[in-house]
Order: C-alpha cells, then sequence, then structure tokens
C-alpha cells in the first residue's frame, strides 16, 4: 500500500475532441462508477450533474494506464467536481485504494453513512479506518509526534535494552505536522534486532496503545538480491503498519474532541515502524526520511548517472560489481558522488 513505486501523473486536454479514445479502457471500475452516477443525475432530472460525471469517466477512459493513486489525477481534467469529492471521501479511509472505492461507487455506495449502513465486507484495515475517520485524516502534529516517540522509546527499552528510536518521515525532515508518524528501530550490536517487531507489538498492544496494527516480517537477503535483481522500490524490512490509540495529554484541551460523545482522553494516529540491521541502517535511514519525490530522484540518479542501484537496504555498484557499505547519510551521498543535503533540504 504504501510502497513508493514510479506512479505516473496523468496529464489530458481537456475536451473529449483533442482526445484519442480508443474501445480499450483501463480504468473501467471507476468509469463504470461515474457512468452509473451520470444515469442516477440524469434519471432524477439533474443534466448538468450527469454530463459532469459522463465528462469525468471519458477523461478517465483516455488514461494510457490504470490509476493507482488519487494523487495521479491532478492533470486530468473534468474531475474537479463531485466525482472526484466523491473518489476522495472514499479513498480517505486508511486501507481503501482507487479500486476499492471505484467498486463501491459501482454498488451505489457514495458517503461514509452509505458505507455503513450498506456494510459491504470491510477488511480490518478498512473497519479500522472507517471507525477513526476523522482521527486519521486529521493532521498529527509535532507534540503529539513526541507523545508517540515516547510511547517506542518506552515500548523499544522494554523489549529490548539498548535498541535504538528515530523518527524518520516527514517530522524528520522538520515538518510540522504529517499524515502518520514514522519510526526506525535498531540496535547497536548486529543480529540483536532480529524478531524486535513482533515483541513490539505485542508490548504496545498489551498496554492498550494498538486500535490496529499489521507487521511483515523481514524477508531481505542480499545474497537472493544479488545485481542481477535489481531490489524492487518495495523494502523487506520488519515493519508494522498501526493505528496508535495515543491519550491526550491534558492541557492539549479541546484538540481531542470529537465525535458526538464530546472531548475524548485519546486520539487515533497512524504509526509506521521499521526495524532494521545496523549495518542497513544509514541505507534505511535515507529511504524512510523521504520526501518521496527526492527518494525517487536519489534513485533515479543513482540508477542513470552513477550505473548504481540505491535501496533501503544498500547501495550496488554496477560498475565495480560490488556492494558500497557506509554508517551514515554523508557516506551514502559520498559514494552517489553528490553533495551531503540534510533532511530539513530534503522537502523536494
Ligand atoms: P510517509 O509517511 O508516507 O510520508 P512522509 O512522512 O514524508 O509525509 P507525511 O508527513 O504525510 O507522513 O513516508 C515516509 C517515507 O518512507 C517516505 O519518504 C517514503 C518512505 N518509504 C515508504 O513509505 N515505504 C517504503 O517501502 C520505503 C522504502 C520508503
Ligand atoms: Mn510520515
Ligand atoms: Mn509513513
Ligand atoms: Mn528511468
Amino acid at each position: 500500500e504504501q510502497q513508493t513505486e514510479e506512479v505516473e501523473v496523468f496529464s489530458t486536454p481537456s475536451y473529449a475532441c483533442q482526445r484519442r479514445t480508443t474501445l480499450d479502457n483501463h480504468n473501467a471500475v471507476l468509469t463504470d462508477a461515474l457512468s452509473l452516477l451520470a444515469e442516477n443525475a440524469e434519471l432524477s432530472g439533474e443534466d448538468g450533474r450527469g454530463v459532469a460525471f459522463r465528462r469525468a469517466a471519458a477523461a478517465l477512459k483516455a488514461l494510457p494506464l490504470p490509476v493507482t493513486r488519487l494523487t495521479q489525477l491532478g492533470g486530468v481534467p473534468c474531475l474537479g467536481g463531485h466525482s472526484l469529492r466523491v473518489i476522495k471521501v472514499l479513498t480517505g479511509i486508511f486501507g481503501v485504494g482507487v479500486k476499492t472505492a471505484g467498486r463501491w461507487i459501482g454498488e451505489g455506495i457514495l458517503t461514509l453513512r452509505q458505507l455503513r449502513d450498506s456494510g459491504p465486507t470491510l477488511n480490518r484495515a478498512q473497519r479500522a479506518g472507517l471507525r477513526h475517520y476523522d482521527d486519521l485524516n486529521r493532521p498529527v502534529g509535532r507534540a503529539e509526534a513526541a507523545a508517540v516517540a515516547a510511547v517506542v522509546e518506552a515500548a523499544a527499552g522494554s523489549v529490548l535494552p539498548g535498541a535504538r528510536v528515530t523518527l524518520i518521515g516527514g517530522f524528520r525532515r522538520g515538518k510540522q505536522t504529517g499524515h502518520d508518524v514514522d519510526f526506525l528501530i535498531t540496535h547497536p550490536e548486529e543480529g540483536r534486532e532480529a524478531g524486535l517487531m513482533p515483541k513490539l507489538v505485542s508490548w504496545l498492544d498489551s498496554q492498550g496503545f494498538l486500535l490496529y496494527q499489521k507487521t511483515n516480517s523481514n524477508s531481505y537477503l542480499e545474497a537472493a538480491e544479488g545485481p542481477a535483481r535489481p531490489a524492487s522500490n518495495m523494502d523487506r524490512f520488519e515493519r508494522c503498519f498501526s493505528v496508535f490509540k495515543l491519550p491526550e495529554e491534558a492541557g492539549r484541551g479541546g484538540a481531542g474532541a470529537g465525535g458526538e460523545g464530546g472531548p475524548r482522553p485519546w486520539r487515533a494516529v497512524r504509526v509506521d515502524l521499521v526495524v532494521s540491521p545496523v549495518s542497513q541502517f544509514a541505507f534505511a535511514l535515507l529511504g524512510w526520511t523521504g520526501s518521496k519525490l527526492f527518494e525517487r530522484e536519489l534513485r533515479r540518479w543513482a540508477g542513470h548517472e552513477m550505473n548504481m542501484c540505491l535501496s533501503s537496504h544498500a547501495l550496488y555498484d554496477h560498475r565495480q560489481s560490488r556492494y558500497l557499505r557506509a554508517s551514515s547519510e554523508e557516506e551514502i551521498f559520498a559514494h552517489l558522488g553528490l553533495e551531503y543535503i540534510p533532511p530539513s533540504e530534503r522537502n523536494a
């Protein structure tokens, strides 16, 4: 769901008569859904809305590839109005992508209320996403990030003394708010970090800090990776997508107010946890600090300009046919022949 694969942003001329639209439609799920909306609008006499939906469907029909991210649609005309709003509300649910949203629209589900009422089968992530919709769409502030950090540090310190917790992602780049809080965890002694995530998660769970979690185990093997298999951008660390139940501190009154129940003593916060062996720490740190575009450009530079392959695990030099080691981000920039750029200046 969160891997940083290359995603094309589409740009399309506004008028259908400026575009070549063939019968081969890569976005049938979405266009079917929009056509259905058009029909409903027309049946209830709202011709203007009907045409708007038809235009939106047609714009999607002309795309050369399936849409996987909403952000790809920035340059697609006719999607500015109601169509995009409907898709946005549904994909605003943690665990729901464009494809699922399209399917639901096709089933006539356009709002969160309809989703709650008509009850299509939701998976665990989507149930958590729907239940905590407002919290998860409310930006996380620095103070909240610090509060989450304190919890994660307590957890790590308790299950693996000596473990080091580093704030990564947007907050490491100095952002004041984020859509989640990201952490990288390691241990100075190689190998001690193995199997850490399940212990961390069960500690957090036992203390009542988890509303949702999905853990993936480490599947990275340098040997298997090899030069012949330029590592995919998706990394293979032990990682955990989670939703924390973060107690609201007294004194930050109001911020936690939500829903019919009035002020609540906690809020839901998306938290990403990643565990890396210390030998890969610098690569993981660089790869998880972002921004996403900065990462993508680093990999493009490495490949096109240096004949190297950069991942969050390692840097492989094709000319020398060997991995280049690094224990700091500075060393990685040096290997890449780039001037060092600190996190606060990676907000591309
Ligand atoms: P995000 O948390 O999605 O983005 P962010 O922290 O920059 O912004 P926000 O404030 O909205 O949370 O991702 C954090 C970084 O992790 C980002 O640079 C991309 C990187 N990353 C992944 O998300 N998934 C991966 O598999 C890898 C290797 C990196
Ligand atoms: Mn983040
Ligand atoms: Mn994240
Ligand atoms: Mn390329």
